[in-house]
């Protein structure tokens, strides 16, 4: 099977005469990173888009209130906020005042923060499960000894994260490796560059209604609707 990897390759492989437009274009059609493929709308301002799935959809893990809640109330705003601190700084720029830049930026990283995240969680989860399978795979287990060891690490950063937060699964292109991250709010305690691949919201209202304090039970059973396909999705393209 040619893989899209192969035929950039082959294409830039052929190009030798080749007008240079037509491998910019075919780099560019793979520009955009799936699973997180349409953050703004053609203005540029942030979207909301539809869940890919029913409210009810990742029951009995998670359920359809905590869903509809999560979406309707927490990630929803959070893509206003981000549109509200963008406007705000071009307003600021404008009027040259700058008495509300440290409000608004504060604002800009957490909102938009957010927005990435919910939306790369959302699609990393799925009623199906299943289990991580190929070139993501074996990257895990180079990087990690073995897919258990990085279940282990991952889901142990994620359970003891501080407050509200994420464990975040990465890979960084500039050392070539898979990380396991643990972030505070939605954009403290990063590697800069780094591509997440795989995103679990340990902020309570991910839980609370139905696993109350019991945040690592939540956890755990959140290995049981990965989406692996949506991840090893975001890992070749992150690799490529
Ligand atoms: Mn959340």
């Amino acid at each position: 099977m040619t893989t899209r990897r192969d035929f950039l390759q082959n294409t830039v492989a052929l190009a030798g005469g080749m007008a240079l437009s037509a491998v910019v274009q075919a780099k560019e059609s793979n520009k955009q990173a799936p699973n997180l493929d349409k953050l703004t709308d053609e203005s540029g301002k942030y979207v909301l888009l539809p869940l890919p799935y029913a409210y009810d959809a990742l029951e009995p893990v998670i359920d359809a209130r905590t869903v509809e809640l999560h979406y309707n109330f927490h990630h929803k705003p959070a893509v206003a906020a981000a549109n509200n601190a963008e406007d705000a700084l071009a307003k600021a720029r404008e009027a040259n005042n700058f008495t509300l830049v440290k409000h608004y930026e504060k604002e800009l990283a957490l909102g938009l923060s957010s927005h990435i995240l919910h939306t790369l969680y959302w699609g990393n989860l799925s009623a199906v499960g299943g289990n991580p399978a190929g070139g993501l795979l074996k990257a895990l287990e180079k990087h990690f000894g073995s897919y258990n060891k990085f279940k282990a690490h991952m889901t142990a950063a994620t359970i003891s994260v501080e407050g509200a937060g994420w464990g975040v699964l990465g890979y960084l292109p500039a050392s070539e490796k898979l990380m396991v991250l643990q972030c505070e709010n939605h954009q403290k305690l990063t590697a800069w560059g780094i591509i997440p691949l795989l995103v679990l919201d340990v902020w309570e209202h991910a839980y609370y209604l139905k696993y109350q304090n019991r945040r690592a039970e939540y956890v755990n059973n959140l290995f049981g609707i990965i989406n692996w396909n949506s991840v090893a999705e975001r890992f070749d393209w992150a690799v490529r």
